[in-house]
């Protein structure tokens, strides 16, 4: 594409912000165009701030996917839920997520508070309006309204994409004049490794019961890029031994599973075909330990 005149560009950041769930990262990879950020039905899927970029004529948006936010009581939770309010603050647009089926809910109770007592101006979506009947909206965009903090409200299915493209063409309305941060191909910020462990994490959280997704973390630890394919190595990481039985799974039937199926999206993302092997490894207190903060841009000490 033509890139537009320095000065006919317009940019911005966009924060995605809302409880677990509501569906944050399927918006922004529906924004976006393309798989950025990955999706689950369990709760804290995302775990740091994640950057997606859309272009459109002369604008250019940083749409940021964040932690879901919640009261939080341990470290890691406690630094997710801290990275998502920093973004909130450092971002030109701030975008809330409300659930239409859960509505006000304990969590966005919390930021609601939270919003308000810093009058933080937001637009608002509620999403996942396909879920209820549209006549049961009503009361909750009234209630909400009430709030005083929204600028504009969207009804929309991040899901189906109903409603979608009217936030992003009022998104792309708002963005000031400003320089492009971004190449106009690029599509998100997080490096290949990286995205890749998301992938994994991805096939075992829609796998694993109970707690057992929150304990673990998955690592890239070697990546080869050949001509024809790619060569991926990865730790998932486990808290105690007994959990590692668990993603194991009986003869390895699990940890089979999860690695096909993030090896076949690895090759559609990457369009290579994809040789990955998963290894499995005890690392009591990874939650604690600083060097997972870091590699994920988190703070250890909040
Ligand atoms: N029916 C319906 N489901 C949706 C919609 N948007 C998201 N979902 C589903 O809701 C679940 C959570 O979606 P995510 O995008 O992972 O939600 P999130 O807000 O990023 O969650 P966290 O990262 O855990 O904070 C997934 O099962 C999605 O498929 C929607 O518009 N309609
Ligand atoms: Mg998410």
């Amino acid at each position: 594409m033509n890139l537009p005149l320095l000065s006919d560009q317009h940019f911005a950041f966009v924060a995605v912000l809302g409880a677990p769930n509501v569906g944050k990262s399927t918006l922004v990879n529906r924004l976006v165009g393309s798989k950025v950020s990955i999706v689950s039905p369990k709760v804290q899927t995302t775990r740091s701030r994640i950057r997606g970029i859309l272009v459109e004529g002369t604008t250019q948006l940083v749409l940021v996917d964040t932690p879901g936010i919640f009261k939080a009581g341990r470290r890691f939770d406690r630094a997710m839920v801290a990275s998502a309010w920093t973004e909130a603050e450092e971002s030109d647009i701030r975008l809330l997520i409300v659930d239409a089926k859960r509505g006000i809910d304990k969590e966005t109770g919390l930021i609601l508070k939270n919003l308000s007592k810093n009058q933080t101006k937001c637009l608002l979506a509620i999403n996942k309006i396909d879920l209820i009947p549209k006549d049961r909206l009503l009361p909750l965009i009234k209630e909400l309204d009430k709030v005083g903090l929204f600028t504009e409200i969207f009804l929309i299915s991040a899901q189906t994409g109903e409603q979608v493209e009217t936030l992003k063409q009022a998104l792309l309305n708002k963005a000031p004049k400003g320089f492009w941060m971004f190449p106009d191909d690029q599509l998100s910020d997080l490096p290949n490794r990286l995205f890749a462990a998301e992938i994994t994490r991805e096939k075992l959280m829609m796998r694993l019961q109970n707690e057992l997704p929150y304990t673990i973390a998955v690592e890239t630890t070697s990546w080869q890029e050949q001509e024809k394919s790619i060569r991926i190595e990865q730790t998932i990481f486990v808290s105690r031994d007994s959990q590692k039985s668990i993603v194991l799974g009986k003869n390895g039937s699990m940890i089979k599973a999860v690695g096909s199926a993030a090896r076949r999206e690895l090759a559609t993302l990457f369009d290579k075909p994809v040789h990955l092997f998963l290894f499995v490894k005890t690392k009591e207190n990874w939650a604690e330990d600083p060097a997972q903060y870091t590699a994920w841009g988190l703070d250890y000490n909040v």
